[in-house]
Parts: C-alpha cells; sequence; structure tokens
C-alpha cells in the first residue's frame, strides 16, 4: 500500500529546491557537440515551403490535419538537416541530446504564450515538421485535453511549482516517468529565451553503476505517481530501468512516493549520485530547439526570473513516440491522444 502522499511530498519539494540550487552551480555550460545550425539560405528554403500554411495563425484543430498529412511537411526541412535529426532519433549521442540553432521562427511572437495574438504559424508547422521526422506526437487526454503542442511559459499560478509552466528549480526527470505509454524524445523549441534559465541533461552511463545497483534498479519496487501537470492521481509499481533493446530509465524522484525495500532506496540514491556526474546545461535561446533522449537522458531546469508582461521565457513543446506499433496502444477514438 502506499502511504506517502501528495501532502507529504510537499516538504520534500522545498527541500529539492533547497538541494537543486547548490548542484545547478556546479554544471559545466556545454559547448555542444551534437548541433546543427542552419545557414541564412536553409531558412529561406523553408520559408518558402511553408509560408502559404504559415501566415494564417495556428490553429490547434489544424494540428490534425497538417500532422496526419505527413505529405504536408515532410518536404519542408533540408536534406543535411533530416540527416542528423534522424541519425540522433535512431543512434543518440554520448550527451543525449541534440540540438538545433537558429530556426526560422515568427517574425512578430506577441507577448509570449498570448496564442491569441501570435497571428503566423511558423513555430508550430516547422516543429511538427521536425517531430514528425523523430516519431510521433501526441498528447494526454488529461493533460489539457490531449494538446499535441504545448506553450510553456511562466504562469503566476504556477510559479512556484516545479511545471513547465513554474520558474523554480525542475529537479531531474525523465519526462512522464509514471507512464508505459511515455515518449522516446522531447522537444523544447525556444520563441523566447531568458539568459539565467538553463535547461539541465545528464546522460545516464548505466554501467558505471554496481552491478548490485542495477540489479535492484531493474526490480518493480519503485511506486511513481502521476505528475501534477496530469491533473488527475494515479501510481504505478515500476521498476527504473528496463531492458529495450538496450538499457533504458524511467526517473522522477519528486513523484517517487516510495521504495518497497531498503535496497531498491539504497539503489535509488546512487543513481541519483551518478546524475551529477555527467551533467550539462544550456541556456535556450530564440530559435533553438532541443531534443531530448527520453531513455537514456534526465532532464531539469534552474531557476529563472519572470515578470508576466509579455517578455517572459516562452518554449513550445512536442513529446514523440517512436514505435507507430505502441500508438495503437493507445485507447481513444483520436489517434493522438492517449487515456489515462
Ligand atoms: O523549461 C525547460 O527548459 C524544461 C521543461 C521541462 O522539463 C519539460 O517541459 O518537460
Ligand atoms: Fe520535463
Amino acid at each position: 500500500m502506499v502511504t506517502n502522499s501528495y501532502k507529504s511530498n510537499f516538504t520534500k519539494k522545498r527541500d529539492i529546491v533547497k538541494d537543486l540550487r547548490k548542484i545547478h552551480e556546479k554544471i559545466q555550460l556545454t559547448k555542444f557537440e551534437s548541433f546543427y545550425r542552419l545557414s541564412s539560405d536553409e531558412n529561406k528554403f523553408i520559408k518558402n515551403k511553408v509560408s502559404i500554411k504559415a501566415e494564417k495563425k495556428f490553429n490547434q484543430k489544424n494540428y490534425f490535419n497538417i500532422s496526419r498529412a505527413s505529405d504536408d511537411v515532410s518536404d519542408v526541412l533540408p536534406n543535411e538537416l533530416e540527416d542528423s535529426i534522424v541519425e540522433f532519433a535512431n543512434k543518440s549521442n554520448t550527451i543525449g541530446a541534440f540540438l538545433i540553432e537558429n530556426l526560422l521562427l515568427d517574425q512578430h511572437l506577441g507577448p509570449t504564450g498570448n496564442l491569441d495574438l501570435k497571428m503566423t504559424s511558423y513555430s508550430e508547422i516547422i516543429l511538427i515538421a521536425i517531430a514528425n521526422l523523430i516519431g510521433y506526437p501526441y498528447g494526454y487526454f488529461s493533460q489539457r485535453k490531449g494538446l499535441v503542442i504545448q506553450n510553456l511559459f511562466p504562469k503566476i499560478k504556477d510559479q512556484n511549482k516545479q511545471l513547465g509552466t513554474g520558474r523554480v528549480y525542475l529537479d531531474w526527470h525523465t519526462e512522464d516517468a509514471f507512464h508505459n505509454l511515455r515518449c522516446n524524445h522531447i522537444l523544447l523549441l525556444c520563441l523566447r529565451g531568458t539568459p539565467e534559465a538553463y535547461t539541465l541533461i545528464s546522460k545516464i552511463d548505466f554501467y558505471k553503476l554496481k552491478p548490485q545497483t542495477i540489479e535492484q534498479l531493474l526490480m518493480p519496487n519503485f511506486i511513481i505517481s502521476s505528475d501534477e501537470a496530469h491533473g488527475v492521481q494515479k501510481e504505478v509499481k515500476v521498476s527504473i530501468l528496463e531492458f529495450k533493446k538496450t538499457l533504458t530509465l524511467r526517473y522522477d524522484p519528486l513523484y517517487t512516493t516510495k521504495f518497497l525495500t531498503k535496497k531498491a532506496e539504497t539503489a535509488f540514491k546512487e543513481l541519483k549520485l551518478l546524475i551529477h556526474e555527467s551533467a550539462i546545461k544550456i541556456a535556450l535561446k530564440p530559435g533553438d530547439l532541443l531534443i531530448i533522449d527520453n531513455d537514456k537522458a534526465v532532464h531539469g531546469r534552474s531557476l529563472f526570473p519572470a515578470k508576466f508582461d509579455g517578455h517572459d521565457r516562452w518554449l513550445q513543446r512536442i513529446v514523440t513516440l517512436r514505435s507507430k506499433v505502441k500508438m495503437q496502444f493507445v485507447k481513444s477514438t483520436n489517434p493522438y491522444i492517449i487515456n489515462l
């Protein structure tokens, strides 16, 4: 039985915030070895391809048309960019993340997060084109009724919560760790940046763990609950590591409400220490798109200032599954939405 509740987790949350402040200061700023910088000619190429669709306001309802007709957006990216994205999607890399820089964005974004005033849809269409190359974009019904493109910017009501829409430290996690249909990749496109906001990434070198630790982490002795962003509470008994051709992990200490054995708890602590060894950070700039390998790397975010005045940091995010077969497990009338 799960005894720890959300309430007792709040004390834990406060500790984590303190703890992370120290951790983040020690993390190295990374020069990405794995990145692609678009030239102005490549951006002109993209602009020519997308402008007819992108010179209109983005309508979430259109998402399904744009996305399903992959043919609609399948030819909008330059070949070389496509090749490097596909290579990362298939093979990952040493840091578990790939950065695309200088992507064409909308000329006028309007105030941060105000979609009524964003009159064009360059960012959304380009993000969908890239997501379609990597896998199958989807949403959860429990998260804003399945919205596939999520807008992340600090919200007054969430500012002190560990959420994408907060501005406090966001502890290390893999995305949707509680869910069996969690994404293989997460895409974060920066529309508006803040130099103080660092996205943190760490690819876990599992083989640095003791064999007995790996053994413990492979056992289903951990209770993870769904995160607050989903609005509903669901708890699952899982292992932290899983073999899917290679070792993969699901990790979310904030929502790991119970360890079923003492050994499981000790192993979890050892894993936590390892994260800090390979941690890197990046302050996303407008036109940066960060793709994170959600099977091998954990991510988080530093604290950053927000004024709620329309100029705050603004990201757009899509998550993707690699396998079409997995998408068929989605029990919903809408093929892009997963019911919890
Ligand atoms: O804001 C960030 O840089 C990361 C946010 C995040 O963890 C997420 O959207 O899943
Ligand atoms: Fe995240």
